[in-house]
C-alpha cells in the first residue's frame, strides 16, 4: 500500500485515501448501513443495548424521525463487523498503529435532508475521550477513519477540517453546548483559538473515499441543505499497547479479530453496571431543552 496518507496525516491532520472501496464494495456496505437505519427508526427515542446505540430524535426540522447516528451496529450487522476489520483497513492503518489494534467508536452518522440536528461544530475528538486517563499517546496512536458511503460535499453536509492546527493541543472549541446545537458561525471562536476561519477545508468525497483525521484535529460538518442524504461510517482505532483497558480488537499480529462473545467497554462507561436494554430520554434538543423548562415552570 502507497503509505502517503501517514505523512499527510501527520502534516495536515487529516488524509483522504480516493478510491479506498471499490463501487460494488461500497454499494453492499450502503445497503447494510440501510438495514440498520431501518432498524434505528423502530424505537421512538434513543435507546441502548450494551455498546450498540441508536440515536433517535423527532427532527422539527423535516418532521420526522431522524436516526443521526448508530453506534456499534457491528453486533447486529455481520458485513459490516467484517468490514471495520477488513484487510483494507488494516493495509491504511498498519503502517500508522502497528499490528496490534484496538477499535474505540463505529459509528454511522446519517443527515436527512432538511433534518435541524444535521451539523457538527467545530472541535477536536479528543474531547470525547471521556477517560483520557486510561490511553496513552493520543496525539500519535489514535485515529479515526470516515468512509463516505455516498457522495459529499458543502451542499449535503460534508466533513470540514482545518489543516495543521493538530499539533497544538487540545484548543477547547464548542463548549458552550453540544456539538449538534449552538451557533454554526464559529467565526469569532475560531479566530479566538488562533485559526482563520478561510483555512476551513471542505471535503468532498466520493462514494468509497475514505477520510482520515487525528483527535487533535479540528473538523465539523454543515448542515444537510439538499435532498439527499449524507451517510458516513466513523470508526476510531488505537494502537492496542496504548489503549490496555478501552475498546474491541480490530487486529491483533496483524490478524483480524471479530468480535467475541462479551462486549468490552468503548465509550460508553456504564457498560458494567447499566447494560440495558434501554431508551434514554434526550436532553440535549433545543425541544428537549424548553419541554424541560415548561416542566420546570409549572412546578
Ligand atoms: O458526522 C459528521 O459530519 C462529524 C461527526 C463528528 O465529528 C463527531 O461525531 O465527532
Ligand atoms: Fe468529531
Amino acid at each position: 500500500m502507497d503509505t502517503k496518507h501517514v505523512v499527510e496525516l501527520r502534516e495536515n491532520g487529516y488524509a483522504v485515501i480516493r478510491g479506498f472501496l471499490d463501487k460494488a464494495e461500497v454499494a453492499e456496505l450502503q445497503r447494510e448501513s440501510e438495514r440498520v437505519y431501518a432498524e434505528g427508526l423502530k424505537h421512538h427515542a434513543s435507546y441502548r443495548d450494551k455498546n450498540l446505540y441508536f440515536e433517535v430524535v423527532n427532527d422539527p426540522g423535516n418532521g420526522r424521525r431522524n436516526v443521526p447516528q448508530a453506534h456499534w451496529f457491528s453486533w447486529i450487522n455481520p458485513v459490516l463487523e467484517k468490514s471495520r476489520r477488513s484487510q483494507k483497513r488494516f493495509d491504511v492503518l498498519a503502517p500508522l498503529l502497528g499490528p496490534d489494534i484496538k477499535q474505540i467508536a463505529n459509528q454511522l452518522h446519517w443527515k436527512a435532508p432538511g433534518g435541524k440536528y444535521t451539523y457538527y461544530r467545530m472541535h477536536q475528538d479528543v474531547r470525547f475521550r471521556t477517560r483520557p486517563d486510561l490511553f496513552a499517546n493520543l496525539d500519535r496512536y489514535s485515529l479515526n477513519t470516515g468512509l463516505a458511503l455516498n457522495r459529499q460535499d458543502a451542499s449535503n453536509g460534508a466533513l470540514k477540517v482545518v489543516p495543521g492546527h493538530h499539533r497544538r493541543g487540545y484548543l477547547g472549541l464548542s463548549e458552550d453546548g453540544g456539538i449538534m446545537v449552538g451557533n454554526v458561525e464559529q467565526g469569532s471562536e475560531l479566530r479566538q483559538v488562533g485559526v482563520d476561519p478561510s483555512e476551513v477545508v471542505q471535503l468532498e468525497m466520493e462514494p468509497g473515499d475514505l477520510v482520515l483525521w487525528t483527535l487533535y484535529t479540528i473538523h465539523g460538518s454543515g448542515p444537510n441543505i439538499s435532498t439527499e442524504p449524507r451517510i458516513l461510517q466513523i470508526d476510531s482505532y488505537v494502537r492496542a499497547e496504548d489503549s490496555p483497558d478501552r475498546g474491541e480488537w480490530a487486529f491483533r499480529d496483524g490478524r483480524s479479530v471479530p468480535l467475541g462473545d462479551e462486549p468490552q467497554i468503548c465509550k460508553y462507561e456504564q457498560l458494567r453496571e447499566n447494560p440495558g436494554p434501554f431508551y434514554v430520554e434526550d436532553t440535549w434538543t433545543d425541544e428537549a431543552k424548553s419541554a424541560d423548562a415548561r416542566r420546570k415552570a409549572a412546578v
